[in-house]
């Protein structure tokens, strides 16, 4: 059953580097952590629901056109039977980067396990689970660009060397 026709993707944002794709609107809450981060790092990202099981032409659609779009990176978050960033991957040459979102029935054991074990040939570089994994995902595609781009490097230190700061500044776990 084809889910035809369908819409170009139109990117919102003009020349994004990083695709932030993911299953359902209700990983936004575990994904905006992603965006909030390439904000921060000012990475030009689109942000997108694709569903590997309710829109897979779609999906198919996207992976096939993110080179040509520009896009660098894809980081992928799905829940549960978590078949989005695994697919992308099929389907792309791209480095995709996985996020498991919390699962209510399984607390995204389910998520992990179907991000992590893809069969040999096909990688997809799994994160942690939730928002941990959203943060890393958007430091580890960073880290990524910031191999060609100086400016990027100095931006995404300046963010390491800042959380250290904080961390030094607190270092009493009794004062507030
Ligand atoms: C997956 O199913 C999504 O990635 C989401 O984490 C999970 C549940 O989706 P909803 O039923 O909340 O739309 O495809």
């Amino acid at each position: 059953m084809s889910e035809q026709p369908l819409a170009p993707i139109a990117p919102n944002h003009p020349s994004p580097l990083v695709g932030v794709v993911m299953g359902s609107r209700s990983d936004w809450e575990t994904m905006q952590h992603a965006c909030a981060t390439l904000t921060t790092l000012q990475i030009p990202f689109e942000a997108e629901v694709v569903s590997a099981h309710r829109t897979p032409d779609r999906l198919f659609q996207y992976a096939e056109t993110a080179i040509e779009r520009g896009l660098r990176v894809i980081i992928g978050g799905a829940g549960g039977a978590a078949h989005l960033p695994g697919m992308l991957a099929a389907k792309t040459r791209l480095p995709v980067l996985g996020v498991p979102v919390q699962s209510k029935s399984l607390s995204g054991w389910d998520s992990m396990l179907s991000i992590v074990q893809m069969p040999a040939g096909i990688p997809v570089g799994t994160l942690a689970i939730g928002r941990a994994g959203a943060v890393n995902a958007a430091l580890l595609a960073a880290a990524q660009l910031a191999v060609h781009d100086a400016d990027l490097a100095q931006r995404l230190d300046a963010y390491r060397h800042a959380q250290t700061k904080t961390v030094l500044a607190g270092t009493d776990p009794r004062t507030p």
